[in-house]
């Protein structure tokens, strides 16, 4: 497929330390953390791709005030978990804005500049400003990475689509505490034609940038 990439954004969904590390909420469900790691890596290269052409970066994170007035009941009080939404943790509060867990992790923490949008949902267009950012900068495709695949990526996706979005998921950018709703995840997306978007390894990603954007910003022209 075809893609201007001056209209691109790379979209970075929730890698932190309360789904990547012991003892954040990923684990407070019984998750084994460890799964996510393998989505670090390819996401730094696609991501210091990005940087170096200039191409509008987006991070997101899912968390809660600290009065917990955007947390529906129903999601604090769902499951069985070890520690709920708003309790302490080694990480300080579980899912709370401003507590340590609920930042980025450091491999790839957000540089001055880079828009961070914190979310109350697994959607990251549900009660944030990101459809007026993607408007703002005239982008109309998005690169999207992160975790979980079925659950925050696949929801952003689903969202994004449906606003006329064309979105490329980074397959091995993404991860799941669950292997096989990895693979699903990715398979719901791109089937049927590419029915919420289309799915590609980071290398064809990189590749692909390598040749079209540098290739634009050599030719003069910027975001
Ligand atoms: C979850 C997410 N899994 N970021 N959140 O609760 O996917």
């Amino acid at each position: 497929m075809e893609l201007d990439w001056l209209a691109t954004a790379l979209v970075i969904i929730d890698m932190q330390r309360d789904f990547m590390e012991p003892g954040g909420f990923g684990e407070t469900l019984g998750n084994d953390v460890s799964q996510l790691a393998r989505a670090v890596k390819p996401i730094g290269t696609v991501l210091a791709a990005a940087r170096d052409a200039g191409m509008l970066v987006i991070h997101t994170r899912e968390g809660h005030l600290p009065d917990l007035s955007d947390a529906p009941p129903a999601k604090v009080a769902r499951g069985a978990p070890s520690r709920r939404i708003g309790d302490p943790g080694p990480m300080g509060r579980i899912l709370i804005r401003g507590e340590a867990g609920h930042d980025i992790i450091p491999e790839l923490y957000p540089m001055a500049g880079e828009i961070v949008i914190d979310k109350p949902g697994k959607g990251a267009f549900y009660a944030t400003g990101l459809g007026d950012v993607l408007e703002k900068y005239g982008i109309e495709n998005l690169l999207v990475c992160g975790v979980t695949t079925e659950v925050c990526v696949n929801t952003t996706v689903r969202e994004a689509n449906d606003r006329g979005y064309r979105c490329i998921v980074i397959a091995d950018g993404c991860a799941s505490y669950f292997p096989e709703f990895h693979e699903m995840g990715l398979k719901m997306i791109k089937a049927q034609g590419g029915i919420f978007g289309w799915v590609a390894d980071s290398a064809a990603i990189l590749e692909a940038m390598t040749t079209e954007t540098f290739g634009k910003r050599a030719a003069g022209a910027s975001r």
